[in-house]
């Protein structure tokens, strides 16, 4: 055969003759077996001119795919029409459904909640449907502060509570921080809260909903020093043992001081150049990952703990973009990541 349609359409016509299971043995062999048509056709790419190769190749592949995906779903049906006849033969192997997968963020916040339970942090989701009181006022943000306007909020149109004000949708995990100094009530505290969070943004970089870890650690004598070892700790684990974390200053309302974390390079190890040229990845060395910083002190009186004995540091950053960052790939468009798309799933 001479090509990758010759084999299809030969293929297909096969399929449509296929009428018990052991002719649907016989078609599997031929077209998938060892010596079968699918491998003697990839047997003979090493003939074709390079430029074509790639393409003729992904063809050949594409159609290894649909051969299998055919036949199972023939022998289904095969099966199925046994079992209406009554004509179970039980000696006969079962079939194998298509396997799924886990949802890369699935993937991803397994992981990090695994790294940061290796040094003691608990892992938890706080509510995604929250109170303003925990988005905001215990973050040192009240009513009317221009800092909110950072957090771009869904308000829940409800009676609001009494106390805690307006029911919303989280905006980001930085919620969970007063919720768990009260559920603890003294430090040590060591807390790794990731889920799901809400902005009225949609856009190649944002999407309306995504996720986001916060880590808060409180005790006494905690201090910036700490901060940046369970910075580099994790960029360590989670990007590969060369990769290092460095802080810039920033600001948060409710850190004092704040800071943007950056992670090294995967391409150019923080260099900002291969090769004498500019790196392609980063262009600067190094790759923006999210926010940090010690926790103000309201912030402590507001979760009851006295800021004079205690201190802590608290860190948010997107699942989403750690992930891409990890498997060095830029999306386009990170909407891709909520799309459903098989063909994008697949690949992890
Ligand atoms: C915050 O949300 C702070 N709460 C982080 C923090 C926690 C700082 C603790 C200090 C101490 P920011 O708005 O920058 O910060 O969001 C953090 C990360 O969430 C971003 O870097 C991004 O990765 C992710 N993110 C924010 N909005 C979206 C969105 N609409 N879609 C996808 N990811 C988003």
């Amino acid at each position: 055969m001479s090509d990758s349609d010759t084999i299809r359409s030969a293929f297909l016509s096969e399929l449509n003759k296929i009428t018990s299971l052991s002719d649907l043995e016989n078609v599997k062999i031929r077209y998938l077996g060892r010596k079968g048509e699918i491998n003697t056709f990839l047997s003979k790419l090493k003939n074709i001119q390079p430029n074509e190769r790639k393409k003729v190749g992904l063809k050949v592949n594409e159609l290894k795919k649909e051969i299998k995906k055919r036949l199972e779903e023939r022998k289904v049906s095969l099966l199925l029409r046994q079992e209406k006849e009554l004509k179970i033969d039980v000696t006969l192997p079962g079939f194998k459904y298509p396997r799924g997968g886990l949802h890369p963020v699935t993937i991803a916040i397994e992981e990090v909640a695994k790294i940061f339970e290796k040094i003691g942090f608990i892992h938890l989701s706080y509510p995604e449907v929250e109170w303003e009181y925990y988005a905001f006022e215990s973050l040192n943000m009240p009513d009317g502060h221009p800092a909110r306007d950072d957090f771009e909020t869904f308000f829940i149109d409800s009676k609001p509570h009494p106390k805690l004000g307006q029911m919303l949708l989280t905006p980001h995990t930085s919620s969970g921080q007063n919720r768990e100094m009260k559920r603890l009530k003294k430090p040590p505290i060591r807390m790794i809260n990731i889920a799901r969070c809400y902005r009225p943004n949609w856009d190649v970089t944002h999407v309306p909903m995504f996720y986001q870890f916060e880590g808060l650690c409180v005790d006494e004598r905690i201090n910036l020093t700490h901060l940046k070892g369970t910075l580099d700790y994790f960029v360590k684990e989670f990007f590969g043992a060369k990769r290092e974390a460095r802080v810039r200053p920033f600001h948060f309302q409710f850190t004092e001081p704040s800071f943007e974390v950056d992670v090294s390079c995967g391409a150019c190890f923080g260099k900002g150049t291969v090769s004498g040229e500019k790196c392609r990845v980063c262009k600067s060395g190094w790759l923006e990952l999210g926010g940090a910083g010690m926790v103000h002190p309201f912030v402590l009186k507001e979760g009851d703990i006295d800021p004079k004995k205690y201190s802590g540091f608290a860190f948010g950053w997107g699942v989403e973009r750690v992930f891409m960052m990890k498997e060095d790939f830029k999306l386009d468009d990170l909407r891709t990541m909520y799309s459903g798309d098989v063909r994008f799933l697949e690949q992890f």
